[in-house]
């Protein structure tokens, strides 16, 4: 019988990298045993409570790991010698020394998504768990806001959504995308040496250009309940020629900006690590004890801006602050405003007060 996640799955026409559970094993064993191991202790080790791993099905999977960009050398001695795990965002590479407590606790890995919030939302209505991660090495319709497009090429960025359950309000939405750009922002500095900031209400920006985007999307009135799906893009290996002619003024990628090639996994596990404790703070302490963090991060704040009017005009004012519920207040001629969402620039009319 097909779970109702795997029908999930397969409506979406979701390619997963297999990480069959043998094979995720002997990956583990091999990262331990340092130097020559042979394929008799293997079976040894891996063995079940009934009897050992026969040597066959140690070699298919062997193989299996070789097809997946795995270096594991054949030694002379009929031994077997682990070299080194491929740049691909494999479920078992993540997790490998991730160390959080919910986030990540099962990683859903794809090669190809149409986008990885449509499979997380349908697995969360499979009854998926808060922690899940979706994650792919590419999108064929990776989703901004308001029905914009996000460019996912393969293998150089990574493109993940997160299920939560959280006890909040809906009204709160928004402080997840703020608390997710924070926590982006933090692991960026950490694992690429460079500042990050923060644009309000979902970007991240390094050098002055686009990095990161994350659209959050909260799901009610659905019989598993009501719960949220952060995804996040990162572009991380892109040179300036994979971004299109239309992004290539205002996108960039860490590897740019750092000047050299960032480990994929390690920005990953590092975002995880801080997504978490962000998240934990966040239902423990509300936004307070985010908001100083946020505030000194942000682009916008003490700046002239230009808010792009929802059936009214565009219009100026002052960025002044983010609110508990993580919305922009902005100081207009006719009195502050409080943004919950929308397409705030920098105003390059007026000069800023700071
Ligand atoms: C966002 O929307 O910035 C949210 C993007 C969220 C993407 C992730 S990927 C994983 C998960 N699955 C999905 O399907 N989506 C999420 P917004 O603020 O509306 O900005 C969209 C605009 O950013 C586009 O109209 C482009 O101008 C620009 N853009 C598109 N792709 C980009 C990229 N790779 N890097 C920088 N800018 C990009």
């Amino acid at each position: 019988m097909i779970s109702r996640k795997q029908q999930a799955l397969n409506s979406q026409g979701a390619q997963p990298i297999k990480t069959e559970r043998l094979a995720d094993e002997l990956v583990e064993l091999l990262r331990r045993s340092r130097g020559d191991v042979s394929l008799r202790i293997l079976g040894k080790r891996l063995s079940n409570s009934t009897s050992d791993i026969d040597e066959a099905s140690i070699c298919n999977a062997l193989d299996q790991l070789r097809s997946w960009g795995y270096k594991i050398e054949s030694r002379p001695n009929g031994a077997i010698r682990f070299g080194g795990a491929p740049d691909r965002l494999l479920a078992a590479e993540i997790k490998n020394r991730l160390g959080t407590k919910i986030l990540g606790s099962k990683i859903h890995a794809f090669q190809k998504v149409s986008s990885t919030n449509t499979v997380a939302t349908q697995l969360a209505n499979a009854g998926a768990a808060e922690g899940e991660i979706v994650i792919a090495e590419s999108q064929t319709g990776g989703r901004g806001r308001l029905g914009r497009a996000w460019h996912s090429p393969i293998r150089v960025g990574a493109y993940l959504s997160i299920i939560l359950r959280p006890a909040i309000e809906p009204v709160q939405a928004p402080v997840i995308s703020i608390l997710t750009a924070l926590a982006l922002a933090e692991a960026i500095e950490r694992v690429c040496e460079i500042d990050a900031s923060i644009k309000w209400p979902n970007d991240v920006f390094v050098s002055g250009k686009k990095v990161s985007g994350i659209l959050t999307e909260l799901i009610t009135e659905v019989e598993n309940g009501r719960f949220v799906i952060v995804g996040t893009g990162i572009n991380i290996n892109q040179t300036r020629n994979d971004f299109p002619e239309s992004l290539k003024k205002t996108a960039t990628s860490l590897r740019i900006s750092a000047r050299r090639k960032i480990d994929r996994i390690l920005m990953v596990q590092e975002f995880l690590r801080r997504f978490e404790k962000r998240y934990l703070q966040l239902l423990s302490e509300g936004f307070s004890g985010l908001r100083k963090q946020i505030l000194k991060r942000s682009i916008l704040i003490g700046k002239t801006v230009k808010v792009r009017g929802v059936n009214v005009p565009d219009y100026q004012g002052q960025a002044l602050d983010i609110d508990e519920l993580g919305r922009l207040m902005v100081e207009t001629a006719s009195g502050v405003v409080a943004l919950n969402s929308g397409d705030v620039t920098l105003s390059p009319a007026r000069k800023s007060r700071r």
